[in-house]
């Protein structure tokens, strides 16, 4: 029986110190020290042994036992280390090596130059209101005194998706929006995206961007729209800046003009980019038609406004030298990448 124990410790022994996991451990654990074990077996026999032999026997087994846990658990404990090393191996990091750069995106050369206008007209006291690029026929035309027999309505210049539903031409139709909820004083600017049926070149595209603006209050006057808009290009290209009105035609205002500003690349003698005139034409304007402050239920008789429209495409290719519109819808990084 003696032999049997020490065999079994032996055994053990070798099994334990080569075994690969903590599986095979667990196995061997239930194989020499379980209640079915061997250990186990070897026990039961006892009862066959004399009352000398027994003490010694049972001493040596209780040996054997203790030998074989510990064994178990050094070996326990080395698999764990041996894990942990390769973990910290693998998951080490070299806090020397350099970083990468994220790639960081910027603002499209339209955005900037819109949030530039916008806080000029926001600093005069302007707010900004937006809407729905898909318009109703009656605000896009009807409300902005262009009756079914205007031309500007016709097919050819208007995205039509049903007969009364469109893509708004301007962004007017928010400025009537605004009329019929809100009481005067009124003082806007309607960024936004407008669409025509325009075939694309250098300067003109169907999708393009406009900033309109609308003061309603009594008392306003064209001197208060030459003077606001005066002071506002005067923000954008510099305080030498002068600017001229000429005579124009909107269904929408009455009078209307055209406001030229002198070439802010040769300051109005003549050069390349005014084509020798030393104006630049810049935007259009004029005193809201009566007509259409009536159709928005303002009383023309005791309210006045003027209103003005302003490419944003022009102002972004002047702002920038840029003489073709294209590129600004191309989004090709190398070009996008210059502003
Ligand atoms: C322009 C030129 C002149 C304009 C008029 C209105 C409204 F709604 F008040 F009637 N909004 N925008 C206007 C006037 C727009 O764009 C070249």
């Amino acid at each position: 029986m003696k032999e049997a124990l020490q065999s079994i410790k032996s055994l053990a022994d070798e099994l334990v110190a080569n075994a690969a996991n903590e599986q095979v451990i667990e196995e061997l654990r239930v194989r020499f020290l379980g209640k079915k074990g061997e250990l186990t077996g070897i026990l039961k026999q006892m009862g066959s042994l004399t009352a000398e032999e027994r003490p010694v026997i049972g001493a040596l087994a209780n040996e054997v036992r203790n030998a074989i846990e510990e064994d178990i658990a050094t070996r326990k404990k080395q698999l764990a280390d041996e894990a942990l090393k390769i973990r910290l191996t693998a998951e080490s990091i070299d806090v020397t090596m350099p970083g990468v750069q994220p790639k960081q995106g910027k603002r499209h050369p339209f955005q900037q130059v819109l949030d530039e206008l916008k806080e000029i007209f926001l600093g005069m006291g302007f707010s900004i209101e937006t809407g729905p690029e898909v318009e109703l026929d009656h605000y896009n035309f009807e409300m902005l005194n262009m009756p079914k027999s205007h031309p500007a309505r016709d097919t050819q210049d208007t995205f039509y998706i049903t007969e009364n539903i469109l893509l708004r031409t301007q962004t007017s139709p928010m400025q009537i929006r605004t009329m019929e909820k809100q009481k005067p004083p009124i003082r806007i600017i309607c960024p936004g995206r407008v669409y025509r049926s325009d075939a694309v070149d250098a300067t003109h595209s169907p999708i393009f961007h406009q900033i309109e603006g609308l003061v309603v209050d009594t008392d306003i006057t064209f001197s208060d729209l030459k003077g606001t808009l005066e002071a506002f290009i005067k923000q954008l290209y510099g305080a030498e800046t002068r600017v001229r009105f000429r005579p124009h035609h909107f269904p929408y205002t009455e009078p209307s003009a055209e406001m030229d500003m002198s070439c802010f690349k040769c300051g109005g003698k003549g050069c390349s980019m005014c084509k020798g005139e030393g104006w630049i034409e810049i935007l259009g304007c004029g005193m809201v038609h009566p007509k259409v402050l009536e159709n928005c239920n303002i009383d023309s008789e005791v309210y006045s406004g003027y209103a003005f429209g302003i490419g944003l495409e022009r102002i972004a290719m002047m702002r920038y030298g840029i003489d073709d519109m294209r590129l600004f819808y191309e989004n090709d990084l190398r070009f996008l990448k210059q502003f």
